[in-house]
């Protein structure tokens, strides 16, 4: 892809490396801000062109990158791995294909969703009005996505946004800027227009200016600390945000459910993505009177897991993404270690291997108190605490700073589904987890710390235009009774508009129609 080589001012050098090997990967630029300025001022003429394109013309182009993205499976799949450290079946089964299945559907389905749309505006009707909304791009939408899931997150939005008939500006990971390279190559090799997606690969300091650069949306997946700079600085210019900021989602497991299921769902939940999704599993209650029972399964289950490099098709988990973040986990396992909690199984760095790999790791006796059941680990950790009954265990879950997901295990699906309302985060699983970032119908998006708005389904498309509303007054006899100027007549008229007519009943309102006669002949005669 020609982006990088564009750059005319670029800052250092970026080196990706392999996180499993600590090889190199490539080398790109850092786009500086005039970088940034230039690819913006680009992003204005391309945004001219793509706007007036049709749903059906749009729908074509996405389904021809699809094509593509399929032609070169295996190697977009290695090359995720590659990057990002994560086994190979990962990259196949948590980014290429929920992504496609995302591609296809608002292809298909973004007209239907943008479709414009009359509203009931009850007695106004009655005196010729309508109203209707119509769903318009914003201009320039910049993507600022993290590194865990360096091709659906961005990939994902990129569609919709396109969809939308916006352009777009991605600035993906310093860690993964080669899968980012790859999606911008992805829909030239689809034919889409100059300058309507561009990627620039650069640093914080790239995805700042970006922010600083008044465009119209910033789509971003990362850190509470990050995205707290980026609705500050996106607030100079009033530009609207989504922060997708992670979470410390909790997994509540009743007595009565299924536990073989609940374990075997727990450990892909805490150990897929090397536990660095903002979805994992990061805090697991069980009932106490299963708590032995259910921790042996997850502790055995655990063992068994083969921890090997991600171009193995037959690793389960492979390495973190970066030696920054296996700190993290490190720290995290240390201080529940400090605080009274028992690791079971792992707590340690695979020494088997020189690249960042951090062995799967089960935690026993954990309380809310400690820092690990707190703060956001991200990496291959499964603290457990226990609960005694629905109530606390609901209070447990929603005593957190964070509310992405959560998920809830019982074979009493009313149970089930009367818990899952109670817990405060975006999405709520019944005997299910994780995965519903991969349904790219459903809302995806947090309370709390996690972030504000929504990527994903209608809401998510929703996002990435502006609504209008159109207003036409199809009966042009009289100037409104609500108009100039005003008199006692008019006064008494509008207790009427108070009394009657704000009722929103018709019958309520014909009693002001004498008065309302009155007040346009007086409106006529001036
Ligand atoms: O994220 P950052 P990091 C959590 C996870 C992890 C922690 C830190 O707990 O340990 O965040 O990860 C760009 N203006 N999540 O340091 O810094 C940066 O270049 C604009 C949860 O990688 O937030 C990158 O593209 N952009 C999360 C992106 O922001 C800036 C996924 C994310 O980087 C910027 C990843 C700035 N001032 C980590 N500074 C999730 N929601 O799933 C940095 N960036």
């Amino acid at each position: 892809m020609s982006a990088v080589l564009k750059l005319q001012n670029q800052m250092d050098e970026i080196i990706s490396y392999n996180p499993a090997t600590g090889e190199e990967v490539g080398r790109v630029g850092c786009a500086s801000a005039e970088d940034v300025k230039a690819a913006v001022a680009k992003s204005r003429d391309g945004f001219l062109k793509w706007k007036e394109t049709s749903f059906p013309q749009r729908a074509a182009l996405v389904m021809r990158a699809r094509e593509i993205i399929l032609d070169e499976l295996d190697e977009i799949a290695r090359l995720i791995s590659d990057e990002s450290g994560k086994p190979v079946a990962e990259s196949l089964s948590m980014e290429i294909a929920p992504v496609l299945d995302l591609m296809q559907y608002f292809a298909r389905h973004a007209a239907k969703i943008l479709k414009s749309e009359k509203i009931n505006i009850g007695l106004y009707a009655t005196l010729g009005r309508t109203s209707k909304i119509i769903y318009k791009p914003l201009g320039t939408v910049g993507i600022i996505p993290a590194w865990n899931y360096p091709f659906s997150i961005p990939l994902g939005e990129v569609v919709m946004a396109l969809m939308a008939g916006n352009a777009v500006i991605v600035k993906p990971s310093e860690l993964t800027p080669f899968v980012g390279l790859k999606i911008g190559e992805i829909f030239e090799k689809a034919g889409l227009p100059e300058d309507v997606l561009q990627i620039l690969t650069g640093d914080g300091r790239t995805g700042a200016a970006l922010v600083d650069a008044g465009i119209e949306k910033i789509m971003f997946t990362g850190s509470v600390a990050t995205g707290r700079k980026i609705a500050e600085s996106a607030a100079k210019h009033l530009t609207s945000v989504v922060l997708e900021l992670g979470g410390k989602d909790p997994m509540v497991v009743f007595a009565d459910a299924n536990l073989e299921l609940a374990a075997q769902g727990a450990i892909w939940g805490a150990f897929c993505n090397s536990g660095q999704s903002c979805s994992s599993v990061e805090r697991l209650y069980v009932e106490e009177s299963v708590e032995r029972k259910f921790t042996d399964l997850i502790v055995e289950k655990t063992k068994r897991l083969r921890q090997d490099s991600g171009d193995k098709e037959t690793t389960d988990v492979a390495a973190m993404s970066s030696e920054r973040q296996i700190k993290i986990v490190e720290d995290h396992v240390e201080s529940f270690r400090r605080e009274g909690a028992k690791i079971l199984t792992g707590g340690k760095r695979n020494a088997n291997f020189k690249g960042a790999f951090y062995e799967p790791t089960v935690i026993s006796n954990a309380t809310n108190q400690m820092r690990g059941m707190r703060e956001e680990t991200f990496g291959p950790t499964l603290p457990i605490a226990t609960f005694k009954t629905e109530r606390e265990a609901i209070d447990l879950a929603n005593d957190s700073d964070f509310g992405l997901t959560a998920s809830v295990w019982t074979r009493d699906l009313a149970k089930g589904k009367r818990v899952a309302e109670k817990i405060l985060a975006g999405t709520v699983c019944v005997n299910e987890v994780l995965y519903t970032h991969g349904i790219g119908q459903t809302p995806w998006g947090g309370f709390k710390q996690s972030g504000y708005g929504r990527t994903h389904g209608k809401y998510g498309l929703l996002e990435l235009v502006a609504t209008q509303h159109i207003h036409v007054n199809r009966v042009l006899l009289t100037s409104n009774a609500w108009w100039l100027p005003y008199s006692p007549l008019a006064v008494e008229t509008f207790r009427g508009f108070a009394r009657y007519f704000a009722s929103g009943s018709l019958r309520q309102t014909m009693k002001l129609a004498p008065r309302l006669l009155k007040r346009i002949k007086e409106l006529r005669g001036k």
